[in-house]
């Protein structure tokens, strides 16, 4: 019987609510499939901060390696730690320390949830964000702090490596789909970067001649995600515009709290981290209203990646079986506090 080893990382504000109520219902479909998951509770959060002045470990990453995969909820109190410091010391400090160059992000509707488009035509979006570098680098500085010659320069940095290895990914995807890739740049106004992204298409397109092409700026595609997403499969961007396209991905999908995100390294070696595209949302937290759709799909997402895909396709089946009903939290029009609306699935499954 295969055993996994997960690291839960429920991180901040209803971070520990959606992954405490998701974790229970990914053990009953692990053991209607025969295999186990071994969880290991991480408690690297704001508090950590707090009581050890970094937001995990300095061996953490390290510690990650010795884990199947990574399951997150959310990071960031504002109000305890700056933004900055929480995200980039733990949620991109782990996507950077283990590589994971590629964030996959799923736009669909599920199975009775209306959206919010005019228009009824299915759409099935497949965002891969650019995850280790581009804009979110970290390259950068101030001068002349507070004072009225102050500077302040945020580098973005577009490796070949790190561009060709995401988009070949992108590629690869596309073949197992519809065959049609949409490359995102805004080549018109930023002349380095983006040119050099549209000659890696070009170059990385010539191993792939049953993928079909487009290239669209990002704020073009923007337009199209909300008018026409019927007409998108895959989408590849950098890391700061694949950011921005996934919020509008997730409000087409009815929402954040249905916006799953698998961060991997297409070479293998590292754990995966599986998280929902949320935040913590200190506004809501403790109150039992966060949406777990969002962290299941997330640990579907997990399932497929270690290999158990039958396990997969039975726990977004059994979402399915209860968003079609109407039946959801108050972000769906529902009644159903977050543990209710897992428990439901979680019954589903147990049948
Ligand atoms: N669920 C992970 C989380 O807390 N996301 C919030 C966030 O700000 N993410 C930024 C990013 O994905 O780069």
């Amino acid at each position: 019987m295969n055993n996994y080893r997960i690291a839960l990382l429920p991180g901040d504000g209803i971070g520990t609510e959606v992954l405490e109520a998701a974790w229970p219902v990914l053990q009953t479909v692990a053991r209607q499939h025969d295999f186990t998951l071994e969880g290991t509770w991480l408690p690297w959060s704001c508090d950590y901060y707090h009581s050890h002045g970094k937001m995990m470990p300095a061996d953490g990453v390290e510690q990650l390696k010795g884990f199947d995969a990574i399951y997150l909820g959310a990071v960031g109190l504002p109000d305890r730690v700056p933004d900055h410091i929480s995200l980039r010391e733990l949620l991109l400090a782990i996507r950077q320390g283990l590589d994971l160059s590629v964030n996959a992000r799923p736009h669909r509707l599920l199975a009775g949830v209306p959206g919010p488009l005019r228009s009824s035509a299915p759409f099935d979006i497949l965002c891969i964000r650019e995850n280790t570098e581009g804009e979110y680098s970290g390259a950068g500085g101030r001068v002349h702090r507070g004072g009225d010659l102050e500077v302040a320069v945020e580098t973005a940095i577009f490796t070949r490596a790190g561009v060709e290895r995401v988009l070949r990914y992108g590629f690869e995807q596309a073949r197992q789909r519809s065959g049609r890739l949409a490359s995102v740049t805004k080549s018109n106004a930023q002349r380095h970067s983006m040119v050099f992204w549209d000659e890696m298409t070009d170059r990385v397109a010539a191993d792939y001649p049953d993928v079909d092409v487009t290239r669209y700026h990002v704020d073009a595609i923007a337009a199209r995600m909300i008018t026409a997403p019927e007409t998108l499969d895959v989408v590849v961007a950098s890391n700061l515009f694949g950011d921005i396209l996934t919020d509008i991905g997730a409000a087409i999908q009815g929402g954040l709290g249905f916006a799953a995100s698998a961060n991997i390294n297409p070479t293998g070696g590292v754990p995966g981290m599986f998280e929902p595209v949320h935040g913590s949302a200190p506004d809501i937290m403790g109150k039992g209203l966060a949406n777990p759709l969002a962290t299941l799909w997330a640990g579907a997402l997990m399932l497929e990646h270690l290999g158990e895909s039958a396990a997969a396709a039975d726990l977004m089946d059994a979402i399915e079986e209860v968003t079609v009903t109407g039946a959801g939290t108050p972000d769906m029009g529902g009644t159903l506090s977050t543990g209710e609306l897992a428990r439901q699935i979680q019954a589903i499954l147990g049948r």
